[in-house]
C-alpha cells in the first residue's frame, strides 16, 4: 500500500493486479481474504474486480487507457481465483493511447502571451509534467526568452529543469517562510505542470507572497489553481504549449523583450545554479579528510564518480541533503527521487528503472533506515543481473527524525530511532541476496571503490558508514 501510495502521489501509469479468494468464498471470511477494490480505491484511478473471464479484455484494455490518459495514475484489478483457474480463448487486443497532446486556443494563447509580457519582474516554477511532457527544451527557452529566475517546484522529485540553463536557480525549499520570501521580488509567477508549492509540515506562514498573480499551464487539473486562484489556468500539455508560447512571445516581444532578457539573464550569472555549485563543491571537498566519512562528502564523491549515462535514484534523505546542488540534471529520465516522503520506495524504484533503462547504469543512493523497508529488492536486482549499485548510507539510524525532534520540539532523547544494538550488517545482507557488496569506512577507500563499481556490469553494494551526528 506504501508502494500504492507512491505511485498514485506521482501519477504512475501502473496496472497492478493482485489474486483474490474465489468469489463467493470471500463471503466467509477466509484467511488472505479482504474488500481488495476498497482497499485500493483511494489510491487508483479505477480499482475493479473480474467477475467474468470474458470481461478481462476490455476490463485489461480500459485500465491501461485509464493508467495512461494524463493524469496518469495507478489502476487495481482485482483476480478471483474462480476467475485464475478458468480457461477460455480470450484474445486481449489493443489498449488504446488517447493523445492528449494539446495545445491552448489561440485566444487562450494570445491572453497568456500579453499577461506574461505585462509582468515586470516574473518567475518560473516547473514540475513532474515537464519530465512527462518531455519538455525539458522547451521550458528551457521559455525562462531564456524571458530572461527569469526558474525554480523547481518544493517536491523536486524529477529532473523538471535543465539544471545548467543560465535561469536555473535550483529547487524552492519546503520552508514556508524561506519560500515565500524567494518568491517576493516577483510580479507573476509562471507555473508549467506542478503542484508549485507543495509542503511539508504545518507553519503559520503562507509560501504565497500577499497578491502574487499566477498563471499556470498543464494538463493534471487537479493541481491547476488547487490550493492558490490563477489568474490564467489552461489544461494543455506543456510541450506543445511552450512550443506554441515561446514564438508568440518573441513575435509579440520584440526587441525590448529581448533586451531585456539579455539583462536578466545578465543578473542571474553571478547566482545562479551553477554559479552557486562552484563554491558549494569547495567547501564540502574541505571534509574530505573527516572520520567517520562526511554524509555531504559522499554525495559529491558519489555525484562525480557517476558516468555520464548514469541514472541516480534519491532515498538518501538527511544524506543527499546536496544532491540536487551537486548534480545537473540533463535529461528526464536521469534523477529519480522519493515523491511523497513514504521511505521504502528508493530500492524497488531502481530495480524499475534499471528494467526501463537497459542500457544505462543506475545507481540507488539510499539512506540506510529507508533501505531496510524493502532490502529483498537487492535479491531482485542480483536475479535479473542488473547493472545497478546501491549506495547505502550507513549512520545507524533514523537520523531525519532525531533532526525534526530536536528542531521542532527541542528534544534530544532519541527513542526507538538507532539502530546500531545490534547493528545492521548490509554488506553481509547484500552478499546474502546474491551481490558483490564492500563496505567503506576510510574516505580514502571511497572514490575507488564507487568508480569501479559504477563501471562494472552487475548488481553491487556500497555500505558507506558515515557520520551520523544529529
Ligand atoms: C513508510 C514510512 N515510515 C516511516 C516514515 C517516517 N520516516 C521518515 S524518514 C525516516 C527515517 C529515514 O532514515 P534513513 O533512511 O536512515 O535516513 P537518515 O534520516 O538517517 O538520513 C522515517 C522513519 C516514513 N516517512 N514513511
Ligand atoms: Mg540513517
Amino acid at each position: 500500500m506504501g508502494s500504492l501510495f507512491n505511485a498514485s502521489f506521482t501519477g504512475t501509469p501502473m496496472i497492478l493486479t493482485a489474486g483474490q479468494q474465489e468469489q463467493g468464498h470471500g463471503l466467509m471470511e477466509p484467511v488472505l481474504y479482504g474488500p481488495l477494490v476498497q482497499m485500493a480505491e483511494p489510491l487508483v484511478k479505477w480499482a475493479v474486480e473480474v467477475t467474468r473471464l470474458e470481461d478481462l479484455p476490455r476490463i485489461v484494455r480500459r485500465a491501461a487507457k485509464i493508467a495512461t490518459t494524463p493524469p496518469t495514475g495507478p489502476v487495481f484489478i482485482s483476480l478471483p481465483g474462480d476467475i485464475l483457474n478458468a480457461e477460455a480463448g480470450i484474445e486481449l487486443g489493443r489498449s488504446t493511447r488517447v493523445d492528449t497532446r494539446v495545445k491552448p486556443s489561440d485566444e487562450a494563447l494570445q491572453a497568456l502571451t500579453q499577461r506574461i509580457l505585462k509582468a515586470e519582474r516574473p518567475v518560473i516554477i516547473t514540475g513532474d509534467e515537464i519530465v512527462k511532457s518531455d519538455a525539458l527544451k522547451e521550458a528551457a527557452a521559455l525562462a531564456e526568452t524571458l530572461g527569469c529566475p526558474t525554480y523547481q517546484s518544493s517536491t523536486p522529485y524529477g529532473a523538471s529543469f535543465l539544471s545548467e540553463s543560465p535561469c536555473f536557480m535550483g529547487a524552492l525549499s519546503r520552508l514556508q517562510k524561506q519560500v515565500r520570501e524567494v518568491l517576493s521580488p516577483y510580479d507573476l509567477m509562471i507555473v508549467l505542470g506542478a503542484d508549485p508549492l507543495r509542503m511539508s509540515v504545518y507553519s503559520e506562514v503562507d509560501p504565497l507572497p500577499e497578491g502574487l498573480p499566477i498563471v499556470q499551464v498543464g494538463l493534471v487539473d487537479w493541481d491547476l489553481a488547487k490550493n492558490y486562484g490563477a489568474e490564467i489556468a489552461l489544461k494543455a500539455d506543456v510541450k506543445e504549449t511552450l512550443r506554441v508560447l515561446v514564438p508568440a512571445l518573441k513575435a509579440a516581444g520584440g526587441a525590448a523583450l529581448e533586451g531585456r532578457a539579455k539583462q536578466g539573464i545578465a543578473a542571474l550569472k553571478s547566482k545562479n545554479w551553477t554559479a552557486r555549485r562552484a563554491p558549494l563543491v569547495e567547501q564540502i571537498s574541505k571534509a574530505g579528510d573527516r572520520s567517520p566519512i562526511d554524509p555531504d562528502w559522499l554525495a559529491l564523491q558519489l555525484v562525480e564518480a557517476m558516468p555520464a549515462n548514469a541514472i541516480l535514484v534519491d532515498e538518501g534523505l538527511t544524506s543527499s541533503r546536496q544532491i540536487l546542488a551537486l548534480r545537473p540534471h540533463r535529461d528526464r529520465y536521469g534523477y529519480h527521487a522519493l515523491a511523497s516522503g513514504g521511505i521504502g520506495w528508493g530500492l524497488p524504484a531502481s530495480v524499475g528503472v534499471s528494467l526501463a533503462n537497459p542500457d544505462r547504469p543506475v545507481v540507488c543512493f539510499s539512506g540506510d533506515g529507508s533501505s531496510m523497508y524493502s532490502i529483498q529488492a537487492l535479491w531482485t536486482a542480483a536475479n535479473h543481473r542488473l547493472p545497478l549499485t546501491f549506495v547505502i548510507v550507513n549512520n545507524g539510524g533514523y537520523r531525519i527524525i532525531k533532526q525534526r525532534l530536536l528542531a521542532f520540539h527541542g528534544d534530544d532523547n532519541y527513542i526507538g530511532m538507532d539502530f546500531i544494538d545490534p547493528p545492521v550488517d548490509f554488506t553481509g545482507m547484500a552478499k546474502s541476496l546474491g551481490l558483490e557488496s564492500m563496505r567503506i569506512t576510510d574516505p580514502k577507500e571511497l572514490k575507488s571503490a564507487l568508480s569501479s563499481a559504477f563501471s562494472r556490469p552487475g548488481a553491487k553494494l556500497i555500505e558507506v558508514v558515515v557520520n551520523g551526528t544529529v
